[in-house]
């Protein structure tokens, strides 16, 4: 069985739960509490010495760290269906916009930056807080033409770009970001909410989600 070391509201194992569930693959969650800062404990730190989450341990006790490597292992070890479209230029189109989340705005915003910011350089709440509008809005803007008319990012079946798209979406929402100008992004995040894999994997579902 495969144990995914996460937290509810850690976007990169939301990535990687929403893959699971598309991909109907039995795993079990182990709890890493961020703001606890468990990631940073000796036996988290064994697990990933980065200190980040998620990380997918298989049943033989291999771990892997980073979400896109755990997307892509998760990808070639059960195929279908598959995250990503069959044609190249398609395929290629699929991973850019996961990168434009996964490299260019998530890591921009993530608690340890945020923590920085407030903490050794001293910035006060509406500055964080500008910053993490600053960075989403740049991307969301850049990249919501790209997104087309389909239900789902790259089509009619949810796959990559929707797995790294609805966690930055939740994510923006908790910290009030307007999102009034990205209507592409409005009604892929509004339709994956309503797929069962989705909802599955949604923070509020997880076992370690506080009660509502
Ligand atoms: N590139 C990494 C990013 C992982 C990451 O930043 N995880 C966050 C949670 S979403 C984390 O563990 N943060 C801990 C911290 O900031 O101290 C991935 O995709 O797995």
């Amino acid at each position: 069985m495969l144990t995914l070391h996460g937290y509810f509201r850690s976007s990169a194992a939301y990535r990687v739960r929403i893959a699971l569930q598309l991909k109907g693959i039995a795993y079990q969650s182990a709890a890493v509490n961020l703001l606890a800062g468990e990631q940073r404990s000796a036996a988290y730190l064994a697990r990933n010495p980065q200190g980040l989450l998620p990380a997918l341990e298989l049943a033989d006790g291999e771990i892997i760290s980073q979400s896109p490597a755990i997307l892509e292992y998760l990808d070639e070890q059960w195929p279908t269906p598959p995250l990503l479209p069959s044609q190249p230029l398609a395929r290629a189109r699929a991973r850019a916009l996961a990168a434009a989340i996964g490299c260019d705005t998530h890591p921009l915003n993530n608690l340890r930056v945020l923590n920085y910011l407030t903490g050794q350089l001293g910035v006060d709440q509406a500055a964080k807080t500008s910053w993490y509008h600053h960075w989403i809005a740049t991307t969301f803007a850049a990249i919501d033409g790209q997104l087309g008319s389909a239900e789902f990012a790259a089509g009619d079946q949810p796959g990559l770009v929707d797995c790294y798209l609805v966690p930055q979406v939740y994510n923006a929402l908790r910290f009030d970001q307007p999102m009034g100008a990205y209507p592409n992004i409005n009604r892929i995040y509004a339709n994956c909410g309503q797929h069962p894999a989705f909802i599955a994997a949604a923070p509020e579902q997880q076992p370690d989600a506080p009660a509502a």
